[in-house]
């Protein structure tokens, strides 16, 4: 059920009425001592976190609590093909964060040295004046799963669960784009949004080429899920890059701006980059020559219904289910292996949202020997790409694609 439009709707994080009235954060901000809340162990070295609650989230994985970064518990892949918004992951990368956000009445400036006619446009404007668009398109963090990374790699130490699939309601930054008639000199164009750096650190500014910027597809959301977008999210309105890792997926999206050159900040050069050749990967322990910028996802699959370790009934017939997905182009295929990677054969391909959604997959598995089971899958695109079978590595730990082993265990 949606909420009803409120036009006075503004999200507090700290204060009674807050976001941060339950949950690990308000014993923060209150400075009580909170209760011990429960650790779990990831299947990596050093993979001990705690479980905990934040705002408007169910119990997430935490890498850290300031900024917040929380990672979606796996198994939540396996409830369905889109993330409820409460288990969706959280990446910020600096400490401050607007205490409060007006929602309809939030501003977004578009400006910059190459439109002719800058303006500001409330997010009620923004809802009132723009045709709506509608897409399926998952978000993962470049660095989802790093922390599977040999040899380890610094940065925040990942499984799986950076990455989640919603469906996103916005407007086409291309027609907002338009509003600001644009010039012929347009090269990039910047995104901004209201989070800042408390001490150092640099503010998270990224930008898209003017092609990209205007390819119709990238939206400025203010929907997921059939909702608002939760706080942590980017209330209330952020960037939907469909295809892209999430470093360009700017939340709480406050200024805009076309310029006539590259733009080289901090989180477009050094960060965010990846060795600039096929593979976008280097011999573990070297430093690429040249980088790029971070672009498209690669193609991943992974089976959702088993986890690690699982004891699995002998000479009992299950369904393995699982999720595919890649940088847009759609999943063509996906082949999965009971033996290690010595044979393959094809799966079921289910649902799907579009192409840039989370694709559903099964295949049938029946153990008929007891003890380990080495169950991996692959997936291709339509254009033919494919995940390795050999990990590659980059010195920011990006982009792991490697088909992975899931071993369970036949008693
Ligand atoms: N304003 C703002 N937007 C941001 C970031 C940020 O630090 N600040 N991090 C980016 C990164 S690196 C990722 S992976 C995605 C994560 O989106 P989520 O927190 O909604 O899952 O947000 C992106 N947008
Ligand atoms: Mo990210």
């Amino acid at each position: 059920m949606k909420p009803p439009p409120d036009p006075e709707r503004r999200r507090l994080l700290v204060g009674s009425a807050g976001l941060l009235a339950g949950g690990a954060w308000s014993a923060l901000a209150h400075g009580a001592r909170a209760a011990e809340p429960p650790l779990i162990e990831l299947p990596v070295a050093n993979g001990e976190r705690y479980v905990e609650s934040f705002p408007e989230k169910r119990p997430m994985i935490v890498l850290t609590t300031r900024p917040p970064q929380l990672e979606t518990p796996f198994a939540v892949f396996n409830d369905g093909l889109l993330t409820p918004n409460d288990a969706f992951f959280v990446r910020y990368h600096n400490n401050g964060l607007p205490p409060s956000i007006d929602g309809d009445k939030h501003v977004i400036r578009i400006g910059g040295n190459a439109v002719g006619r800058p303006f500001e446009l409330s997010v009620a404007e923004l809802k009132r004046g723009f045709r709506p668009v509608d897409l399926v398109a998952v978000n993962q963090c470049s660095g989802n799963s790093r922390a599977l990374f040999t040899p380890r790699v610094t940065g925040g130490q990942l499984t799986n669960g950076a990455m989640g699939n919603a469906r996103w309601v916005g407007v086409p930054l291309k027609d907002v784009l338009a509003r600001a008639e644009p010039k012929t000199s347009a090269r990039q164009v910047t995104f901004n949004g209201l989070d800042f750096a408390l001490r150092g650190g640099g503010d998270l500014v990224k930008a898209l080429d003017i092609g990209h910027a205007m390819d119709g597809e990238v939206m400025i959301a203010y929907e997921m899920n059939g909702t608002e977008l939760p706080y942590l999210n980017g209330f209330p309105v952020r960037l939907v890059v469909p295809g892209y890792y999430g470093t360009y997926w700017v939340k709480h999206l406050s200024e805009i701006e076309v310029i006539d050159h590259e733009f080289e900040g901090f989180w477009m050069k050094p960060a965010y980059r990846i060795p600039d050749n096929d593979c976008a990967c280097v011999a573990p322990g070297t430093v690429p020559t040249a980088t790029r910028p971070i672009g498209r996802f690669d193609v991943r699959s992974f089976i959702t219904s088993l986890s690690a370790g699982q004891p699995v009934a002998l000479g009992r017939r299950l369904t393995v289910r699982g999720i595919a997905f890649d940088g847009g182009q759609g999943i063509r295929e996906v082949a999965y292996s009971t033996d290690g990677g010595r044979a393959w054969r094809p799966a079921t391909l289910g649902e799907g949202l579009g192409r840039y959604s989370f694709r559903a997959f099964t295949f049938p598995f029946r153990p008929e020997q007891p003890g380990a089971h080495d169950l991996r899958v692959r997936a291709w695109n339509r254009a033919g790409e494919t995940q390795p079978l050999q990990p590659l590595w980059n010195p920011a730990g990006y982009m792991r694609n490697v088909v992975e082993s899931l071993v369970v265990n036949a008693a």
